[in-house]
């Protein structure tokens, strides 16, 4: 690494959702500003950073999903490298996808992947909905949208579970903090 700090990738996974449904870029945004005042460098990736740049030719289906993930897996492993804590925010629906990435960051005796799961029912953010996109997939407007025509799998053995139904983002931030802490990353 360059930076005088070790570099972590951060995996948010989960339903979509930015703002108030699954939270995983409202909660990685919150963590970041958290990390800035401990002085560390940190990076965000999410759709809005990756979608409409390196992966713009992608879409939604089961094999644009997997090369989506593949290449941030990439660009986390190299971002890890240089000392950054990255934070990604995907949606990243399969466990095969999401392992790719893992053995990416965890060899030998690197251990620089911490998945977090950041659930929320289906039913819980289709009632949030800010922008609408449950009702657009509900009425056939959107083809293979996860939680209503296409599968979200619950991550088997994720560091850290997020019930943003339950916990608030303070609360949320708090236990990632103590986890990095605790776990010698900061
Ligand atoms: C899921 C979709 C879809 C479909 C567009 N399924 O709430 P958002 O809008 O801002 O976050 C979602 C984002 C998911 O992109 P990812 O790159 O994270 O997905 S994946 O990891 O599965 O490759 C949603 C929007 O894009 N979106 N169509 N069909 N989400």
């Amino acid at each position: 690494g360059h930076l005088n700090q070790r570099g972590v990738t951060l995996w948010f996974t989960g339903l979509s959702g930015k703002v108030a449904r699954s939270g995983k870029s409202t909660i990685a945004t919150a963590l970041e500003r958290e990390l800035f005042l401990q002085r560390k460098s940190t990076y965000i990736l999410d759709g809005d950073n990756i979608r409409h740049g390196l992966n713009k030719d992608l879409g939604f289906g089961p094999a644009d999903r997997e090369e989506n993930i593949r290449r941030i897996g990439e660009v986390c492993n190299l971002f890890t490298d240089a000392g950054l804590i990255v934070l990604a925010a995907f949606v990243s629906p399969y466990n095969q996808d999401r392992d790719k990435v893992r053995s990416l960051l965890e060899t030998g005796d690197r251990k620089d992947f911490i998945e977090i799961y950041v659930q929320a029912s289906v039913s819980t953010c289709e009632g949030r909905d800010p922008k609408g996109l449950y009702a657009k997939a509900r009425a056939g407007e959107i083809p293979n949208f996860t939680g209503i025509s296409a599968p979200f799998e619950e991550p088997i053995h994720p560091e850290v579970i997020l019930k943003t139904g339950d916990q608030s983002v303070e609360d949320c931030v708090a236990l990632l903090m103590k986890y990095l802490k605790d776990g010698g990353y900061l």
